[in-house]
């Protein structure tokens, strides 16, 4: 008799319990648009509540338009839930997790591995393939990682009848100040890509310090080089390395 109240329970309710524990994962008991699981396990909402930040906007609602469901008119790329300098719609496209600085554990933060091109979510020291688009009609410079967009510049190509060559190259030589003899003038942080005669730099100055206006920026005014505006240039110098691909479109 009292085996047989033991099937019961089992059967008739423990089993239901477990069960029903089991599936409330999938589900979406708030009815924001994300299931319980996702709320818990991926964007750290709250999945008792429709709307975390309570600014009117459902959590699914926010995700789906690229804005954080955790603060109030800011997109999920000015967001950053663990501060650990990597927003967290880059977290969502590298796979880490948003509420953990170091989602491999390995000791170095999410942020620092993205940006030293490494593997955010493998412990040992694996690098990701870096990439350089240029697009000679939008005027900007696409630095990626593992095919994910980590930074968009607006550069200026080459002007009609000097257009800047379009198609795959990679880095081949990078100097921190290079001095073109043809024009006689300064080029920071030159990265050179097609030979050794055309590259990317920063906007170019005059011997007795005069540099490049950053308004021809977004226009393509050069004899065929990618200049690149004050911080962007120096930033990209520091990030690409020598065999990263450029891609000229
Ligand atoms: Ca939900
Ligand atoms: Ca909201
Ligand atoms: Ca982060
Ligand atoms: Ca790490």
């Amino acid at each position: 008799m009292k085996k047989n109240f033991f099937i019961f329970l089992f059967i008739f309710i423990l089993l239901p319990i477990q069960v029903w524990a089991e599936d409330t994962s999938g589900l979406d008991v708030d009815h924001d648009g994300l299931t319980n699981s996702e709320e818990i396990n991926k964007y750290y909402t709250d999945y008792l509540n429709s709307d975390t930040d309570g600014d009117g906007y459902f959590d699914g609602e926010e995700i789906a338009k690229h804005f954080s469901p955790h603060a109030k008119a800011k997109t999920l790329s000015q967001y950053d839930l663990d501060g650990d300098g990597l927003s967290d719609w880059l977290e969502i496209q590298f796979g880490t997790n948003l509420n953990n600085y170091d989602t491999d554990g390995d000791g170095f933060s999410d942020y620092n591995e993205v940006l030293n091109s490494y593997d955010p979510l493998n412990s040992k020291p694996i690098k990701l393939p870096q990439e350089i688009i240029i697009d000679t009609t939008k005027q900007t410079l696409t630095a990626k990682l593992n095919n994910i967009s980590l930074v968009i510049f607006p550069v200026s190509t080459g002007k009609a009848g000097y257009e800047t060559t379009r198609g795959e190259y990679e880095i081949n030589n990078k100097i921190p100040r290079a001095w073109s003899k043809t024009y006689g003038l300064w080029m920071p942080y030159w990265m050179s890509f097609i030979g050794s005669q055309y590259g990317i730099h920063e906007l170019p100055e005059w011997p007795g310090g005069i540099k490049e206006g950053q308004n021809h920026l977004g226009t393509p005014v050069s004899h065929g080089c990618v200049r690149l505006g004050i911080g962007p240039a120096e930033w990209l110098y520091n990030w690409a390395n020598i065999g990263t691909k450029v891609k000229v479109k």
